[in-house]
């Protein structure tokens, strides 16, 4: 079967035919002639997939007509191009424009003219994906005026993939760019890719795990070819490669007996390594490094500080305009469920704040948006806005790892736009998140988002085919933080499935509502874990209590939460400006949600909502089953108005989901009975 004929496949670049005949007439109207300096379709990227796409949508094969020509259409170009010198374009639309950006705009003189324009091919192309959005979201064509820039310099995917073909947290399947240590044989698909991420506005990828084995530390090295290859292809889409790379890699390639950052022959070996690898890869991107963390090696080996650390390669990257995107996910992975003064939450902050200003400028720190690990409820890291002389990027993970594996409906969009909108008041009110890693706050060069990525080799890329919705939000998001949810999410429905109001109306509701879903049932009031040792999926409440990860939740027979207050905890809560350090510290201001994250309560403690912790973890772990049946009814509902194939896919996944969420209920419940003793006011079922 050609997977490009399967709607699930095309993801949300289903350029299904107009059915609203008025409609479909006024796109022709404007679409049916692309006036254009470029002579010939096919002649750019951008150009031909303008022309693909109108005629997917209208059904008509679009003229190229050579510029000038007055009659109604398309007006498309390159900035510099000569239709637009002749004062088309304002000189306040010209400022606004960056290299990335593009302007759409309908004009009458001097013809009826849709105008396309940007400065660079990759404006263009973004200009085009824009366009038939709107025709996707079936939006009108004659009054437009839009220069849309990304208010994100890096909008960036990041790959867990390894050369064997794993993914590490991978619920799609295998690596669609590597098995058996060389690159697939079905490239076409890595172009799909790139064309997918490109529609988006995605510019970077990271093509390998930042946990870097043997094999891919020689990706720098004797594997550099299949990096280049991979290159080639993303090029065009205007996305730039970057790689994981080992710390140690002078020693396991290099055979120096050291990696210390300070010592010239290893500032040297990694000077060579660059210059190799920009002769063969201009635009190479740079590199992403985990460091110090979960065992992987880095700068303390060598009693070296991580600015020291990232310092050596940034020089090394500097003078070919690549970047150092360093992780802050560095923490005591060897702590002892004993010890409470050790505090996982507070290691980023701990390790990198005091290295403000000490990063050189094409640093960039990635930080995960929780202080702990993308579970389905943290609070923001204090560490945004926290280092105003230092770059930063906002990490999310897009693949459910924690967040039901593609398995449960979890659609991820609202926490990150809680995320995004969270204020620092690192610069007073309004320093919000999103401000902090575009770098606008304190006038910082770089900054940007990094999602890991939640594709795999699975004919629809996500596994559940709703999941795709996650990677389309993170995509727009990273465009413009300032969509609301609701915007996206009803674009991403309509390209996906098409304008059908009852089937846009239903997605739209089941996805908003799923994150919270996935909330009811599992744990309860931000305390986060509770899963299966290793790999994350099912309910396992003491599974890490006891372990060395530093995840506990500290339950007993009268209360539960881990203490992270000045007052009486870990001091965790310090690290905040003051105006949230305040908040989160008395109870009677922390927000419900994440009250056991920064509190140890008893059971009976009243919540804002008025319920008892007891109850609310009772109501909301019964409550969290009833809904995952009702999104059940809500998708049954849809037999028939979307295709097969997805429907049954989804169909499938939603049965599991139900099973997964139904031993979440049991077994949570069932633990905190036994261990309270409190019956459920409402006598419903639990096993004692
Ligand atoms: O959440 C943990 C994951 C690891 C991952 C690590 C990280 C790539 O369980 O699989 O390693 O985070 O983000 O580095």
């Amino acid at each position: 079967m050609d997977l490009m004929e399967t709607a699930d496949y095309r993801c949300w670049l289903n350029y299904g035919r107009v059915e609203d005949e008025a409609l479909c007439r006024h796109y022709r109207e404007w679409c049916s002639r692309i006036v254009t300096p470029i002579p010939a379709a096919g002649a750019t990227l951008a150009l031909s997939e303008l022309v693909t796409g109108i005629q997917q949508l209208t059904a008509v094969q679009p003229d190229i007509a050579v510029y000038p020509s007055g009659q109604q259409g398309i007006l498309f170009g390159l900035l510099e191009s000569a239709p637009f010198s002749a004062g088309l374009v304002t000189p306040e639309e010209k400022a606004e424009l960056n290299e990335e950006g593009f302007l759409l705009k309908t004009v009458s003189q001097p013809g009826p003219y849709l105008l396309l324009t940007a400065r660079t091919e990759q404006g263009l192309l973004y200009g085009v994906f824009g366009l038939l959005r709107l025709l996707q979201s079936r939006r009108r064509l004659d009054r437009l005026q839009m220069v849309e820039t990304p208010k994100n310099p890096i909008r960036m995917l990041n790959h867990w993939d390894n050369l064997d073909g794993s993914v590490e947290r991978g619920y799609a399947g295998n690596s669609f760019f590597y098995r058996n240590n060389e690159l697939t044989a079905n490239l076409e698909r890595v172009r799909d890719y790139a064309r997918l991420l490109a529609s988006i506005g995605i510019n970077r990828i990271v093509v390998n795990n930042v946990n870097v084995h043997p094999e891919e530390t020689k990706l720098i090295d004797c594997r550099l070819g299949m990096v280049e290859k991979l290159a080639e292809i993303f090029r065009p889409y205007g996305i730039r490669l970057m790689l994981s790379i080992n710390y140690a890699s002078p020693m396991e390639i290099g055979g120096l007996p050291t990696a210390d950052p300070l010592d010239p022959e290893v500032r040297q070996w990694w000077r060579q390594r660059v210059e190799v690898i920009y002769k063969r890869i201009p635009d190479f991107g740079g590199f992403l490094v985990k460091a110090d963390s979960e065992h992987r090696p880095g700068p303390f080996t060598y009693g070296r500080n991580h600015a020291e650390g990232a310092n050596m390669l940034a020089e090394a990257l500097a003078p070919y305009g690549g970047v150092v995107i360093w992780r802050c996910f560095v923490y005591n992975c060897q702590q002892d469920w004993r010890d409470r003064k050790t505090d996982r939450a507070r290691a980023a902050y701990d390790h990198f704040q005091p290295l403000d200003g000490a990063f050189a400028s094409n640093v960039i720190l990635q930080i995960k948006n929780g202080p702990m690990d993308f579970q389905v409820r943290e609070p923001v890291s204090p560490l945004f806005g926290a280092m105003p002389a230092t770059n930063q990027m906002l990490e999310l993970q897009i693949t459910q790892e924690y967040t039901g594996q593609q398995i449960d409906l979890c659609y991820l969009a609202p926490q990150w736009k809680e995320v995004l909108d969270f204020d620092t008041y690192a610069r007073g009110e309004g320093s919000f998140v999103k401000r902090v890693v575009n770098g606008s706050l304190f006038q910082r060069p770089y900054g940007g988002m990094a999602g890991v990525a939640n594709v795999g080799d699975d004919p629809n890329w996500t596994g559940h085919p709703l999941a795709q919705a996650n990677l389309y939000a993170f995509g727009r998001l990273s465009w413009d933080p300032d969509l609301s949810v609701e915007e996206i999410t009803e674009e991403w429905v309509k390209a996906t499935f098409g304008p059908d109001p009852e089937v846009g109306a239903t997605i739209s509701r089941m996805l908003l509502s799923s994150w919270r879903i996935y909330e009811n049932y599992t744990a309860p009031l931000g305390i986060g874990w509770m899963v299966n040792p290793g790999f994350h999926y099912g309910p396992n409440v003491d599974g890490y209590e006891y372990s060395r990860w530093g995840t506990y939740h500290r339950a007993t027979c009268h209360g539960i939460g881990v203490d992270r207050t000045m007052a009486s905890g870990t001091g965790y809560t310090g690290q905040y400006f003051p105006e949230n350090a305040r908040r989160y510290e008395d109870v009677a201001t922390c927000p419900d949600e994440l009250i056991l994250f920064f509190h140890h309560l008893p059971y009976t403690h009243r919540l804002k909502n008025g319920k008892t912790i007891i109850q609310h973890i009772y109501d909301t772990h019964f409550a969290g089953v009833e809904q995952v049946k009702e999104l059940i009814q809500s998708w049954g509902r849809l037999k028939g108005k979307v295709d097969e194939r997805r429907f049954r896919q989804v169909e499938e996944r939603l049965t599991k989901q139900l099973v997964a969420a139904e031993e979440w209920r049991d077994v949570i419940n069932t633990y905190f009975y036994r261990k309270t003793g409190i019956p459920d006011q409402h006598r419903r079922k639990i096993y004692p």
